[in-house]
């Protein structure tokens, strides 16, 4: 650090990028220091900030963004850098001051970088590890097919980077996305990993870590490893340099981190033991006072800008590269190596003697520049030339696909809405135009079976090179014609769900990544939503915007049994901020919805106007849960007030007359028992039945009438509340679920009915439909029992109890 100080006035880039490091390191330190000690909550909360784990990226990241990245290439940030990236986009003038004072405050920069909750330059959120870096590799790709359709001309082709820590890698997500970009030939893409041997309890492997090293290498990768600084590579060849470097290879982890921490006496006293019959190399150690012992110790080549730009230069081009960077964690500051020091904090005292090495003064801690021994004009002007920054904000806009002709099904006979889905997507895929060419379908190999396959006949599957379909060739029969080309528009995925999620995720913010707007639909069976669900969190926290399918769902799909039947979705769906969830019966509904969806994928609007209703305006992406369960289509005119309904999540089927006191509600695949029911129950009482398609946007609009009136917009109802308002209070709901009943059982509290809620408690049995809706209570019987049970009456008509 010292040494940095002294710089000459006609620095080379190499120097300003050493003078940058100090600032970053400074400025990324003090924020969390700050947040820490100067700022009062009034809540007594340390809020960290993982100062040690910033500091060992210092280096790459400011070799990176002053020096190698191009307003084109795309960075996902490891969650614990978030300091030095706010800091880095503090010195490139794009971020706000007050942000960084409130750090990890409301309204503050983020404790990890957020692309919705940041307001500078986030090109991907992370913070749940393994994720941010997964995506890159999916975005990568989503680039190579964007610009093999021809599109996004004046905006090249970047590299999608992930800036990782070590520990990530134990993440499977990581696993499975690799072993899925070497299936689509993956090229721009770099991870860069810190390889500061920490995680949050522990000191990670070495031997582990090289079987990772090459395990890239063998799915197609080229490893730069960047382990040694300049100091060492020179004492290495000196006489006796190479007993020294087997040394430091030899050197466990965790005694390594140890000398780190203690400092130019320890490492003295280790070397002199361990190399007491190797004069010659002694001799090196000898040559060094202390200090300069531990400063040529600690030279790794991820804190030693000259080896890190020398690496970043050899990359390779047409191949994805993973740079292994050696680091410290905690590297330049008093906790540097310790084991303990993820989430250590700089004391006041401590912190105080760094500000003052760093020669600033009290009160210029903020400054951008306070301490630098370069000219401050001079900085400027590098700051401002600085490739990455040459295109300004980089968040990019495309114009809205327009949601026009939107095919009309004529659903007659017996249908399931699984099928339903199949024909509009294969009507759009036939009746081409702008919607149908910017709709992009990927499924985890379950394509064929979740109805995608006429949809994939028509427009074919995507793949950088072309392969004709060699059934087809041969003339050999199939239904599926599955032609390999760059102009495919169907991505084929392995069967892991994650990686689903995250090629939706990459999908859906092709518009603000590459300017050109995508309109992902996936598809996926329902009970494994819960394999890919924290990338689907974090697609939506991303807002990212897709449609996905999940299909079949429930018992309803009852000879699968238990392994595959998805109980819990319905409620995933509605508590998923970000995503509207629905859950049509007939396919009539199912187009209304898709039409409007495509549209809801598009919308943009300020994050203000989401406190007040159900994010109409803002937009964000759908889950549809379907089924294959086979139902009679009503024929039945599409009018524009059943169609509002149906988006704004139900209508009645049977409306409530003066004196109804009782009212079947029922979503998805149930339809027929709670319209059987209602027949049987209507010889002897007055019966309603409501149709959900949509619990989740029910509860969302009634959630928002109720803050917009306590915000004095007294007049606003909600749907449900409109709904439920032609019922009279003494009325009992019987609601019907093919998932747990909560879904929808909260109904009774919008305006205070009692509720009898069926559904799906407990799973996990095979057998025909009717075996399992009885078993479950979700028949018929069930229904009337219920009925009973209510009013206290019995009713005339019951099936024979079996
Ligand atoms: C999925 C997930 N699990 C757990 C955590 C909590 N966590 C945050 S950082 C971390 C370890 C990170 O180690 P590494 O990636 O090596 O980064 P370093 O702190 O060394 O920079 C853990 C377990 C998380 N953020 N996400
Ligand atoms: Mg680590």
């Amino acid at each position: 650090m010292e040494g940095a100080r002294m710089v000459p006035k006609d620095a080379s880039t190499l120097d300003m990028l050493r003078e940058l490091e100090r600032k970053v390191l400074w400025l990324s330190s003090y924020m969390i220091h700050h947040a820490n000690h100067e700022v009062d909550r009034g809540d007594g909360l340390k809020v960290g900030g993982h100062q040690a784990s910033s500091a060992s990226l210092v280096t790459l990241m400011t070799a990176l963004y002053f020096h190698v990245l191009r307003p084109e290439d795309r960075i996902a940030v490891k969650p614990h850098a978030s300091p030095v990236f706010h800091a880095i986009q503090y010195l490139l003038g794009n971020q706000d001051l007050d942000k960084l004072q409130n750090f990890r405050a409301f309204g503050g920069a983020q404790s990890y970088p957020s692309r919705t909750k940041d307001t500078c330059d986030v090109d991907f959120s992370t913070g749940s590890v393994g994720l941010g870096v997964a995506v890159t590799g999916f975005q990568s790709i989503v680039q190579d097919y964007v610009h093999a359709k021809g599109w996004s001309p004046d905006w090249p082709k970047g590299r999608m980077i992930g800036i990782m820590g070590d520990a990530e890698i134990d993440e499977g997500n990581v696993h499975e996305a690799l072993l899925e970009y070497w299936k689509h030939g993956l090229e721009n893409c770099w991870w860069v990993i810190d390889y500061n041997r920490q995680s949050l309890d522990s000191v990670v492997s070495d031997r582990l870590f090289m079987k990772v090293a090459s395990l890239f290498e063998n799915l197609g990768w080229k490893v730069i490893l960047i382990k040694y600084g300049k100091l060492l590579q020179a004492a290495f060849n000196e006489p006796g340099g190479a007993r020294l470097r087997e040394w430091v290879d030899d050197c466990p982890n965790m005694l390594y981190s140890a000398l780190v921490f203690q400092g130019g006496a320890a490492w003295r006293r280790q070397l002199e033991e361990d190399l007491a019959i190797h004069p010659d190399t002694l001799a090196i150690v000898r040559r060094h006072d202390d200090a300069e012992l531990a400063r040529l110790m600690t030279n790794l080549g991820g804190h030693d800008m000259e080896a890190i730009l020398e690496a970043f230069a050899s990359a390779p081009t047409g191949q994805p590269v993973c740079f292994i960077a050696y680091t410290i964690k905690g590297y330049g500051l008093p906790f540097q190596g310790h084991k303990d020091n993820h989430s250590g904090l700089m004391t006041k005292a401590q912190l105080q003697d760094y500000r003052a090495k760093q020669g600033i003064n009290q009160g210029q801690e903020w400054e951008r520049l306070a301490g630098l021994a370069l000219p401050a004009a001079q900085i400027e002007d590098f700051l401002t030339r600085v490739p990455f920054v040459q295109k300004g904000r980089r968040r990019l806009k495309a114009a809205r696909v327009p949601v026009e002709n939107f095919p009309k099904i004529e659903a007659k006979g017996l249908m399931s809405t699984q099928a339903g889905f199949g024909r509009v997507l294969d009507e759009i895929a036939r009746g081409g135009g702008p919607l149908a060419d910017r709709i992009v379908t990927t499924s985890p190999d379950v394509t064929v079976s979740t109805n995608l396959g006429p949809w994939v006949n028509r427009r074919g599957l995507f793949s950088m090179t072309s392969q004709e379909d060699l059934f087809k060739q041969r003339g050999l029969m199939s239904p599926q014609r599955w032609v390999m080309s760059p102009k495919g528009q169907h991505i084929e995925l392995g069967i892991a769900e994650m990686n689903l999620f995250l090629t939706l995720s990459a999908l859906g913010m092709s518009h603000t990544l590459f300017g050109e707007r995508l309109l992902p639909v996936g598809t996926l069976y329902d009970p494994f939503v819960c394999r890919g669900l924290d990338a689907l969190n974090y697609a939506c926290y991303q807002d990212s915007r897709f449609m996905v399918v999940g299909t079949p769902a429930g018992i309803t799909l009852a000879p699968e049994g238990g392994a595959h039947q998805s109980i819990g979705t319905p409620l995933i769906g509605m508590a998923q901020d970000g995503l509207a969830t629905f859950e049509p019966t007939y396919v009539d509904e199912l187009a209304a919805i898709m039409e409007w969806g495509f549209d809801y994928m598009q919308r943009e609007a300020p994050e203000d106007k989401e406190q007040r209703w159900h994010r109409d305006e803002k937009g964000g992406s759908l889950y549809l849960r379907l089924t294959t369960r086979s139902l009679e289509q009503p024929t039945r005119p599409m009018t524009d007030k059943l169609r509002e309904e149906i988006i704004d999540g139900a209508y009645w089927l049977r409306k409530p007359e003066p004196g109804t006191d009782l009212a079947i509600v029922y979503t998805g695949a149930v339809a027929p028992e709670a319209i059987e029911a209602a027949g049987l129950l209507a010889e002897d009482r007055r019966v309603a039945v409501l149709a959900v398609t949509s619990a989740d946007r029910l509860s969302a609009g009634w959630h928002a009438a109720q803050r917009a009136r306590e915000h004095g917009e007294r007049d606003v109802r909600a749907h449900i509340e409109t709904l439920l308002s032609e019922l009279s209070r003494d009325a009992g709901l019987i609601t019907l679920t093919d998932a747990y009943p909560e879904a929808l059982s909260w109904l009774g509290g919008v305006l205070g009915h009692r509720v009898r809620a069926l559904g799906v408690e407990h799973f996990g049995q095979s057998g025909s439909l009717s075996e399992l809706y009885s078993h479950y209570g979700l028949d018929v019987n069930s229904i009337l029992s219920a009925a009973e049970g209510l009013s206290g009456r019995p009713v005339r008509y019951r099936f024979l109890q079996k």
